[in-house]
């Protein structure tokens, strides 16, 4: 069982779990550019009904086995449109390959090596939230102080500095929206909700500006006011910070 949303008869298919996770960045992409897409959201009914831990194993087994991934994951996109079926898994991928697409990929190669950085940084600051969420039981709080007192000062004081010495501060490469910013955007704004305070105009006042200037985007805005918008949970109902 896994809830349906748009055509299937859509060139893109896109597949993950009901929750922002690793498919939010994927998402705002996709509502960025304007494209209609055939989402399969596991872990959840039709209604939204969320599944307990076994029936999302089972959801995913039985999808899986429908599939023919060379790599079988989630989240995984499937592009229909051209001469070739093109399947990706891991979500970089999917994010480079949608970017390329878009016009969300720079406009030289020192912008696209600025990209991969960002991205990358991203995804390293990303598996320290994760590790974090995921923490459970009397564990969680020792967690949570090594990733507030060490791995926020790292990664999002670097993602400050970088942005406040940039002539263009609504953007992380060059003077319009890219891969980065998507990326970025959605790590900020976890951050903001994990750790009270840690953006703000006082604590990090470039990144806050920057967060609420993309949210503000007309077609990310209009997204965000729709009912295929995900609010939370960010991290599977059951983590410790979800
Ligand atoms: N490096 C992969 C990690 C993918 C991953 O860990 N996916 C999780 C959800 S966040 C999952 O449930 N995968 C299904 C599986 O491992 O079979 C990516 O970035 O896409």
């Amino acid at each position: 069982m896994a809830q349906l949303l748009g055509n299937d008869q859509n060139a893109l298919t896109f597949c993950y779990w009901a929750i922002r996770g690793l498919a939010q960045p994927i998402r705002f992409m996709l509502a960025e550019a304007n494209i209609q897409v055939h989402e399969i959201r596991l872990g959840v009914d039709q209604d939204g009904r969320t599944h307990n831990e076994v029936e999302e194993d089972q959801d995913w087994a039985t999808h899986k086995a429908t599939l023919q991934l060379p790599f079988p994951n989630l989240p995984y996109l499937i592009d229909t449109s051209g001469a070739q079926k093109i399947q990706i898994t891991q979500s970089n991928a999917i994010l480079r390959y949608l970017a390329r697409n878009y016009g969300f990929y720079g406009e030289t190669e020192y912008d696209r090596v600025q990209i991969d950085m960002l991205q990358e940084e991203a995804y390293d600051y990303r598996n320290k939230i994760v590790q974090a969420a995921y923490t459970l039981g009397d564990s969680y709080p020792d967690a949570f102080a090594d990733f507030s007192n060490n791995a926020v000062p790292r990664h999002v004081d670097g993602f400050e500095n970088f942005l406040a010495s940039r002539p263009d501060k609504a953007h992380f490469v060059g003077d319009k929206l890219s891969l980065a910013d998507f990326v970025i955007y959605e790590l900020m704004w976890q951050t903001r909700l994990m750790l009270p305070g840690s953006i703000s105009e006082l604590s990090r006042p470039h990144l806050n500006a920057f967060v609420d200037q993309f949210s503000r985007r007309p077609l990310i805005a209009a997204y965000m006011q729709s009912q295929d918008y995900i609010e939370r949970p960010i991290n599977s109902p059951w983590a410790s910070f979800a």
